[in-house]
This record gives structure tokens, C-alpha cells and sequence, in this order.
């Protein structure tokens, strides 16, 4: 618990001495204890509390600003937000760090130790939800008016165990000891209505007024999370909503004989929030997912509703103030639940509704695995959702209307863009069909969307489509996560880069520097020492610092291919133990990733992952020239070490398939050198760093797309003509790293080659890239060899990363679809 009347009155700035004395009295206050009995958690809550202080005197400001200067502000709604800890980025922001580090030291406490005390909120699976998060925190910088709309999961997605080998999901309890930057808003309270039916009544004015009856609701209570902007003193909130019931169970409903209905109510509440589906890009149709969306949407909305209309009376002109961003499909009912307020609640007709709508509501598409277009059963829908139901059939009816207008007796293509068809209803149409824009996330996955995936719309709406390329922001993945190397930065172009990442480029006349060079290669190696260091105290592996770091973290899915990344290393391996005198330079591949829970082949690749691990690391004919290690629970924190003490980033996915990826700018930012295909925001980078700067293999997303409509590649060809290739798929299945069940890997086998099944093998083109893999691979090792060569590529892949900055990508947002004001707030 907190006590927050009667804390010490800080001004707006976080003063070394003030603030010893302020953290000494929340330890007494909250903890009834002496400083120096404090536990580092004790610590971390008083530091937190303190830090919190001045963050609501900023926030407070904002909204003052806000209300004065009405600014058009975006609602950014999220399934997922992965925000990562937030204390040492929010006293990056209020430029405290450094003043903060030191009395901490002269309180006797190391700043590290105190902020790995905070939980990580695993509230996203992977890049979207980090992407989310790395927005507000630009728009905040950036000085623009922002709510983040996601929801208060209870234990997160999960946090991963590796047991015997295997990914074990356990809870993430992140609330246990209640987090300190949250705050609850009581006031902030709306009820979300599911299931029941709906009845019209004629009104005398000739409307219809329709009701809702029968249903179970509960009341949506927001939470605020401060997004602190990097020296500006505007902070934005990012709302996350926890639900409560309506009737909390009392012995007066149950002498009513309600009591059925309040432990459903009961039930309802709880079940909604409690994890995150990790279904990832695996939508199974879970109706509890589609009630979280509806739970999130329909309070969020109702949020931004009240607080437009406080200070506007002509609903009308909505879009002149509020624009709602949809990330991909999962808060797709905004569109629906935005028709049904201002028709049912604020009384417009259709053609108003739909006008308000239809200039409110933007689409992001961050994927083109046809799996995660979300559709849902009508039968579940219509149950769960009536009102909104009725309102997506009429939104279809017009949409195939206006399809026909443009394209007469094409019923075909109607089939194909309904937004209801054969039973189901197909969420990414209505986003498309609404929204004023849809952009895809780097150049060439919005080109394939408009020439593949969606050409059908791209045909009908062309104005509708464009492109933002993704971003990262800099406060975090470079200030935050490698203070060594930001200190060099600045050392050498100044500090603008904090705000301007551009300024990077002035790096590049130090790409040759022997001097800078060297300093560069020691920040490296310091990095290096740190990460083996979390690796000898988390896996118990001993990683040298002076063999090449190759990391892949992301999420596990097939086609981001960390299977071909694990099969090259049982490649080397092989190789080692038939030439043990090969030149050969030593490499730790470190590996991280969750794999959804559902998710087979992903979470037996982490298996294989940990069997090949086993069996090398043990070794000992080989000297420890290959080391492999597993990262448990990949996230935001532990990422930020990855990615400074990474030499070579892997960006292998089939060609295609990733939209974008964003650690493949982590790790350019931080100095590593990418091996990846022409894949996602790869191309971009490959652009900006030239190509002697970066690692390219593979297909082409073209050759990739064009075996896919063809056909064309058997797997089967190369297995036969290829020994090296057939060794190691050999020992997938003859117990070389299973030796108790030859048959564990036969799934990975199979998905490879087939040989049982008539399903396509191999639909990641492993088998084909693999050659073209292993020998870049080869030629990453000649490049590592001269140093001077390899220091050279690392210092112009930093002064090449300033396009990557999610400052960039907001500014791009504002520019060309949400058309921000910014805020001024007194500092
Ligand atoms: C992911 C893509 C990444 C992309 C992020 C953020 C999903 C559905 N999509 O390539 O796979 O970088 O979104 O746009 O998680």
C-alpha cells in the first residue's frame, strides 16, 4: 500500500539530496523501517513511489494543457502493450537517471539491482505489443496528445519456465505486489453489456429505438499508466481496464434469487481479464477473446466519448478531435461500437453515424500470415454481441452494395471482400471497409498487401492504402539499454540524438577512426561481460565474451525460422567433429523466445533447441568453440542486455513473411551486424547501411510468393543431393539429441519432408535457404576475423539506424492520417 498525503513536496525536478531524504521517508512510511534494514524490493518501491511524485505533478499538467489547448488526440488501441519497467525509463525521461544513480550509490544501493526489482509486464506476445508501447512513448516525447487503450490482464500473457528442455507457461503475477505506477480511476467507470437480445420500439418521431435486454454486464474500471515524454514534462496516459461486476454477490441479491446471476456476473468479470490468449498468430475462435475485445473497445470508447463531449457539444465534429488507431484486427468492433453509441445513445441516424465513423477509425495491418485475419463464427457473435451484430450485417449489406456499384457481375469478388460470408465474419474487412486509412509496416509488406493479400480492396479504395515503417525508440533501446555506447554517441556527435536519431549519421566519418574504433570495441566487450554474466547466474552455461554473440530473440513461429538457425548449428557441429583443427571461430548462439501455449512445432523447436544445447555444451572434444543457450522468458528487460552485447543479429524469416520486424533495428542501433533475407524492414535497412554492411541470403519475397502460386520446389530434391543437409535431418530422428525417443523431433522432421503426409513439406523454404544461410554464415565468420573490418561495419550500422526511430514512424502517423496538435506543457 501506498500513502501518498503528506509526501515530501518535490519541485518538478528529481534533486540528488531531496530525494535521499524523500526514498529514507516512504521506506519508514510504507515499510515501518530504517533505510538500511530495507530490503532492494523495499527500496525499489520507495524509489518508485518518490519517482512517481513527480510524474503526477507533470501529468497533472498535461491534463491541465490538454484541457486549455484541446489538441486532436489519438486513442491508440491495443490488445497488447508490452511497456516494460518502467522505472528507469520514466527517470530517463524526467533526465533524473544519472542524479538518481548516484544517491542511490551513497545510500549504498546499485540502481541495476533496484530496478530488476520490478516486475515486467508481459502484457503483449511479442513485437505489436512492443511497437504499441514504443509509440506512446514517442508521441509523449514528441509533445502530441495520446490515450493507450489495452487491458489490466491479470497474469499477462505467461512467464516461461524451461523444465527438462521444454517451454512450461506459468502464471505472471505482476500485480502481486501491486505496481506501483499504476492508478486506479474509480471514476472512470462504464458497464459493457454481452449477450441478452434486442427489441425496436418506434419512437414518435418515426425513428426506431432499439433495447437491449436479458444480458450480463460488468463495470470496466481504468487504470492509468503515466507515458512519460523525454524532457518535456508531458506525460499521457495509457488506460488499461480491469473489470469488476456489477452486482458485487450480496445476501440481497440472493433472497432475490439472483444469486445464479451474480456469480455469473462474478465470473464474467473475472475471466475476462485474467491472461492474455498467447494465440499469437493462431486465432482459434476462443469466445472469451472476443469478449475481451468487446470489453476494451466498448470502454474506451465510452472514455473518449465523455471526454470529448465535456468540452464539445456538436458530436458531428468528432473527427475534428479524436482519432481511434486500431492495431491489426483486435479492436476491429471499435467500428461497430462507435455506430451503436452515437446511433442508440446520441440518437443519429445511419449516414451521420456512419460519416462520424468512417472519419474516425484508422487500420494498422502488422501481418500477412492468413491465420491472424481474425474471422468469427456468426453463431458466436450473434450470441455474444446482438446489437453490434445487427449493426456489422447492415455495414455489409452496404459494402457489397458499393462492391457491385464498381464491379457489376463480379459475385466472385464480392465473396471474396464480404464482410460476412459463409458463416463468418471476417474482422480485417470491417476494419478495411471503415477505416480511412490502412497501412501496412515497412515498404514491401505494405506493397504485398496491396498487390496481394488485400489487392481486392486496394482495387476498390486505393486512396485508403499506405506505408509506415515501423520504429524503436532510441530512450529506451540505446539511452536505457546500453548507457556505455550512448556515452560514446554523445562523446562524438552530441547529444541531439536523443530526440533527433538522425544525428547519427555524423557518426559515420568515425567508421574508420582507429581510436573510436577501439573505444567502440571495448563498449562491446563490457557489454558482453554483463550478458555472460545473467547467463552464468540464469542458465549456469559459461559463455566467453570474446566468441562472436549470434542472437535470434522474437517470438517462436515457423517462418521466422529459428528451426533452420538451430539445424545450421547442428551443421557446424558435425563439422567440428569431423575437422576438430578447422579454422573456426568461437560463437555463442543465444537464443530467446516464447512460444504460444498451443503452439506444437513452435514448443518442440524450443526443446530441440535445449537437446542440441545439451549435448554441445557438453562436449568437451570440441573446446567450447560452440556454445548454445536458451534464454528463459524472453522480454522487454532482459532484451534491453541482449541487444547491447549482440555481434550478429539473425533476421531470418522466409521472405515475405515478416511485415517488419523491430529487433532488427535493436540490434543495428546497438552495433550488431544482421544476417537476414530481403524480408520486412530488412529491405530498409539493407537500404540505409549499404550492402557491404549487412548479411543478405536467401529468396526473394517474389521467388518465395512465386513457388507458393506455382509450385515448383520439392524439399525431397535437395534432401537427396545434399549429405550435409541429410546428416543433420538424420538426426533429428535417430535419437543424436532424443536418445530415450528417437521419435521426439519426428513433427520437425515431417514439417521438413513429408514423407508421411500428403500436405505440403517444408512451406518455410528451409531446406531451399539453408546452403545460401551457411555460407553467409561463412562469410560473417571472415568478416569477425578482421576486426578493423567488422568495427567498421558495426559503427555505420549505428550512423545508419536514424531512420528507425519510432519518432519517425509517429511523425509519419500525424503527417499523413491522425493530423495531431501538439501540447505545450510549462515545465
Ligand atoms: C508483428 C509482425 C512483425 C512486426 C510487428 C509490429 C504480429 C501479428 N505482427 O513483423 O510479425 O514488426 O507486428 O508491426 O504480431
Amino acid at each position: 500500500m501506498f500513502i501518498e498525503e503528506d509526501q515530501m513536496k518535490l519541485d518538478s525536478r528529481l534533486e540528488k539530496e531531496t530525494f535521499k531524504e524523500q526514498v529514507k521517508k516512504n521506506v519508514k512510511r510504507l515499510f515501518r523501517k530504517d533505510f538500511k534494514e530495507a530490503s532492494d524490493k523495499e527500496i525499489y518501491q520507495a524509489v518508485a513511489l518518490a519517482a512517481k511524485d513527480v510524474v503526477i505533478d507533470q501529468w497533472m499538467a498535461t491534463q491541465d494543457a490538454m484541457e486549455q489547448q484541446d489538441p486532436k488526440t489519438v486513442y491508440y488501441m491495443s490488445m497488447e502493450f508490452l511497456i516494460g519497467r518502467l522505472l528507469g525509463n520514466n527517470l530517463i525521461s524526467l533526465c533524473a537517471y544519472d542524479e538518481i544513480r548516484e544517491a542511490l550509490d551513497e545510500l549504498g544501493f546499485d540502481i541495476n539491482v533496484i530496478e530488476d526489482q520490478e516486475p515486467d509486464p508481459a502484457l503483449g506476445n511479442g513485437g505489436l505489443g512492443r511497437l504499441a508501447a514504443c509509440f506512446l512513448e514517442s508521441l509523449s516525447s514528441l509533445g502530441y496528445a495520446a490515450y493507450g487503450c489495452g487491458i489490466r490482464y491479470r497474469y499477462g500473457m505467461f512467464r516461461q519456465k524451461i523444465e527438462d528442455g521444454y517451454q512450461r507457461e506459468v502464471p505472471d503475477d505482476w500485480l502481486h505486489d501491486s505496481y506501483p505506477f499504476e492508478l486506479k480511476r474509480s471514476e472512470y467507470s462504464y458497464e459493457v453489456k454481452f449477450g441478452g437480445y434486442v427489441r425496436s420500439e418506434n419512437l414518435p418521431d418515426g425513428r426506431i429505438q432499439f433495447i437491449h435486454e436479458g444480458y450480463n454486464s460488468v463495470i470496466a474500471v481504468a487504470y492509468d499508466m503515466p507515458v512519460v515524454g523525454y524532457n518535456n514534462s508531458v506525460v499521457n496516459s495509457l488506460i488499461i481496464w480491469d473489470a469488476e461486476p456489477k452486482q458485487v454477490f450480496s445476501l440481497e441479491s440472493f433472497d432475490k434469487g439472483d444469486y445464479a446471476k451474480a456469480v455469473e456476473d462474478e465470473n464474467l468479470a473475472r475471466s475476462l481479464v485474467e491472461v492474455l490468449y498467447p494465440n499469437d498468430n493462431h486465432i482459434s475462435g476462443k469466445e472469451l477473446r472476443l469478449k475481451q475485445q468487446y470489453f476494451f473497445v466498448s470502454a474506451s470508447l465510452q472514455r473518449a466519448i465523455q471526454r470529448y463531449k465535456k468540452n464539445h457539444d456538436d458530436i458531428h465534429r468528432m473527427p475534428e478531435k479524436v482519432v481511434f488507431q486500431m492495431n491489426d484486427t483486435h479492436p476491429t468492433l471499435t467500428v461497430a461500437e462507435l455506430m451503436r453509441i452515437l446511433m442508440d445513445e446520441e440518437g443519429l441516424g445511419w449516414d451521420e453515424a456512419w460519416d462520424i465513423t468512417t472519419h474516425c477509425v484508422a487500420y494498422t495491418n502488422h501481418t500477412i500470415m492468413a491465420e491472424a485475419l481474425e474471422k468469427w463464427p456468426i453463431e458466436i457473435f450473434s450470441r455474444l454481441l446482438p446489437r453490434v451484430y445487427n449493426i456489422i450485417e447492415e455495414i455489409n449489406r452496404r459494402f457489397c452494395l458499393a462492391i457491385e456499384t464498381k464491379f457489376a457481375h463480379d459475385s466472385a469478388r464480392i465473396a471474396r471482400m464480404a464482410i460476412i460470408y459463409d458463416g463468418q465474419v471476417r474482422m480485417a474487412h470491417l476494419a478495411i471497409c471503415a477505416g480511412f486509412s490502412v497501412n501496412g509496416v515497412a515498404r514491401l509488406h505494405t506493397e504485398i498487401l496491396k498487390n496481394q493479400e488485400l489487392k481486392d480492396f486496394y482495387e476498390l479504395m486505393p486512396q485508403k492504402f499506405n506505408n509506415k515503417t515501423n520504429g524503436i525508440t532510441q530512450r529506451r533501446f540505446l539511452l536505457h539499454a546500453n548507457p556505455l555506447l550512448a556515452d560514446w554517441v554523445t562523446a562524438h556527435v552530441g547529444d541531439e540524438w536523443i530526440t533527433d536519431l538522425t544525428v547519427l549519421r555524423h557518426l559515420k566519418v568515425y567508421a574508420d577512426d582507429k581510436k573510436a574504433q577501439h573505444e567502440f570495441m571495448n563498449i562491446k566487450y563490457q557489454n558482453k561481460v554483463r550478458l555472460a554474466k545473467y547467463i552464468l547466474e540464469h542458465n549456469g552455461i559459461e559463455v566467453d565474451p570474446r566468441s562472436i554473440f549470434d542472437v535470434q530473440v522474437k517470438r517462436l513461429h515457423e517462418y521466422k525460422r529459428q528451426l533452420m538457425n538451430i539445424l545450421h548449428i547442428m551443421y557446424l557441429y558435425n563439422e567440428l567433429k569431423e575437422h576438430p583443427d578447422m579454422d573456426f571461430v568461437p560463437r555463442t548462439f543465444i537464443f530467446g523466445a516464447k512460444a504460444a501455449a498451443g503452439y506444437k512445432n513452435a514448443k518442440l523447436t524450443i526443446k530441440l533447441i535445449n537437446s542440441v544445447a545439451e549435448v554441445v555444451n557438453n562436449d568437451a572434444s570440441i573446446g567450447g568453440k560452440i556454445k548454445i543457450v536458451f534464454i528463459e522468458d524472453y522480454c522487454v528487460s532482459n532484451a534491453e542486455l541482449i541487444v547491447a552485447a549482440a555481434d550478429v543479429s539473425e533476421q531470418i524469416s522466409t521472405a515475405s513473411k515478416e511485415a517488419s520486424g523491430t529487433g532488427n533495428m535493436k540490434f543495428m542501433l546497438n552495433g550488431a551486424i544482421t544476417i537476414g533475407t530481403m524480408d520486412g524492414a530488412n529491405v530498409e535497412m539493407y537500404e540505409e547501411v549499404g550492402k557491404e554492411n549487412i548479411f543478405i541470403f536467401g529468396l526473394s519475397s517474389d521467388e518465395v510468393i512465386n513457388y507458393e502460386q506455382n509450385g515448383g520446389y520439392d524439399p525431397n530434391v535437395i534432401f537427396n543431393n545434399d549429405a550435409n543437409i541429410r546428416k543433420v535431418l538424420m538426426q533429428l530422428v535417430n535419437g543424436t539429441y532424443s536418445q530415450n525417443d528417437t521419435e521426439l523431433f519426428r513433427d520437425l522432421y515431417n514439417s521438413l519432408l513429408n514423407t508421411q503426409c500428403t500436405a505440403k513439406a517444408d512451406t518455410y523454404f528451409i531446406l531451399k535457404d539453408f546452403e545460401s544461410y551457411a555460407e553467409t554464415q561463412k562469410l560473417i565468420e571472415e568478416a569477425y576475423k578482421d576486426t578493423k573490418r567488422w568495427n567498421k561495419m558495426a559503427i555505420l550500422n549505428v550512423a545508419s539506424a536514424g531512420k528507425f526511430s519510432s519518432d519517425r514512424t509517429i511523425q509519419e502517423y500525424v503527417d499523413d492520417i491522425w493530423h495531431l496538435d501538439k501540447v505545450t506543457v510549462r515545465k
